[in-house]
């Protein structure tokens, strides 16, 4: 027998998911419950509160692992209850080098909440690896970053960053939000924790808020386990129901996304009212080789900047009509925004500038809609 191409595709849609031991439901049930009975105090089946332990967690958890190849995984009411238990882990006078170009609310967390509690953020560019030596410090615990970075598309070499962290003793975290494990399986790279909105890619269909951390760390997998029960930033088991129906399809979704958003990126750079694609398949784009070694495809989301700044950009906007505009990525549906007034608008306006979030930005994300109906309604909505 030959070997299977697409073994990602098969545990998408079995691994944590066995079937109800008691019932043999195929789907894991959705437990309601908050609490679980004792035989005798302290006696239990494993599960005593669901704050600390829920079984529709449980498999959602499992199968997160499966999927980035790790040992413990760990879900989250959102992507921001996951990037805060796991900053937890650190303590007052410990620092963090992260990327600097971040989705606004990872970078606002650093900066503007755990800061007030003595742990600095060192922003620097993490595309270039050279970046990294100067920005760490002795007391320097976590190296983060995203790739492909929101909104701007860069991508960092996860194996020369772990190298570098790893040296240094620090760990490095990955958010791997806009890849998904689909693309890019982080871990696989040296990564020591993976980060993940799971309202994305891993969710598909815009109907769940939910974020994860995935190690093969038993350390850390301890700190966060004692955390996700101290902190409580759990998510319900209807939420994890949610992003486990998600995560069945991950793999038919993503190679659609991946389709259609390379259709999309041929007409936009043939497109007169457009002034830059920043798209990570495009021989242009700085890291587009990085991007074949370290990707599957160069996924579904396209920045993109229009001529005539942010009037143009907010009539585009407001022009599409399959592309709705809205915050967030990842689902079946196509959506568009501007970075520099909706998701980033919490980045100082000098940084925003710096990294190139210029009024004029465009980000979409790119469902599985028909292409020609979404390359129609851009081309309807470049004629406004
Ligand atoms: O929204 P939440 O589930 O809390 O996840 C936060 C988050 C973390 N990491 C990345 C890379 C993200 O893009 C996000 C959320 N991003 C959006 C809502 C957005 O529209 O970009």
């Amino acid at each position: 027998m030959t070997e299977s191409k697409n073994a990602l595709a098969t545990q998408c849609i079995h691994a944590g998911q066995e079937p109800e031991p008691i019932t043999g439901a195929v789907m894991p049930p959705v437990f309601f419950s908050s609490t679980y009975i004792q035989e005798s105090p302290g006696k239990h089946k494993g599960y005593e509160y669901s704050r600390t332990h829920n079984p529709t967690r449980t498999a959602l958890q499992d199968s997160l692992a499966a999927l980035e190849g790790a040992k413990h995984g760990f879900a989250f009411s959102s992507g921001c209850g996951a990037m805060s238990t796991l900053l937890m882990c650190l303590s007052q006078g410990d620092h963090v080098v992260a990327g600097d170009d971040l989705y606004g609310g990872t970078r606002r967390l650093m900066a503007q909440v755990f800061s007030r509690f003595g742990i600095e953020t060192t922003f620097v560019d993490l595309s270039d690896v050279s970046n990294l030596e100067p920005a760490l410090q002795k007391n320097t615990k976590f190296v983060w970053v995203e790739t492909p970075t929101n909104p701007m598309l860069k991508l960092s070499d996860i194996k020369g960053l772990a190298k570098i962290t790893h040296a240094h003793g620090a760990a490095l975290v990955v958010d791997n939000t806009f890849a998904t494990p689909y693309l890019q399986r982080p871990i696989e790279l040296g990564a020591d924790l993976v980060v993940h909105s799971t309202t994305k890619y891993l969710g598909g269909h815009s109907d769940v808020i939910g974020g994860a951390v995935v190690t093969n760390n038993d350390q850390w997998a301890e700190q966060l386990a004692y955390l996700t029960n101290a902190v409580g930033a759990v998510p319900g088991p209807m939420d994890c129901f949610l992003v486990l129906r998600g995560i069945k399809t991950l793999a038919a979704r993503m190679e659609a996304h991946c389709l259609n958003a390379r259709k999309i990126v041929d007409f936009l750079v043939e497109h007169s009212k457009v002034e830059k694609v920043i798209f990570p398949g495009l021989k242009e784009h700085p890291q587009y080789e990085l991007c074949k070694q370290q990707m599957a495809h160069p996924g579904g989301m396209i920045s993109f900047v229009i001529k005539g700044g942010l009037e143009a950009a907010k009539r585009f906007n407001e022009s599409t009509q399959l592309f709705r505009c809205a915050e967030s990525l990842g689902g079946v549906e196509s959506l568009i925004g501007l970075p520099a007034v909706m998701t980033h608008a919490s980045v100082p306006l000098k940084v925003r500038e710096n990294l190139g979030i210029v009024d004029g930005l465009i980000r979409l994300s790119i469902g599985i809609e028909d292409p020609i109906d979404l390359l129609k309604d851009l081309g309807q909505a470049f004629e406004r």
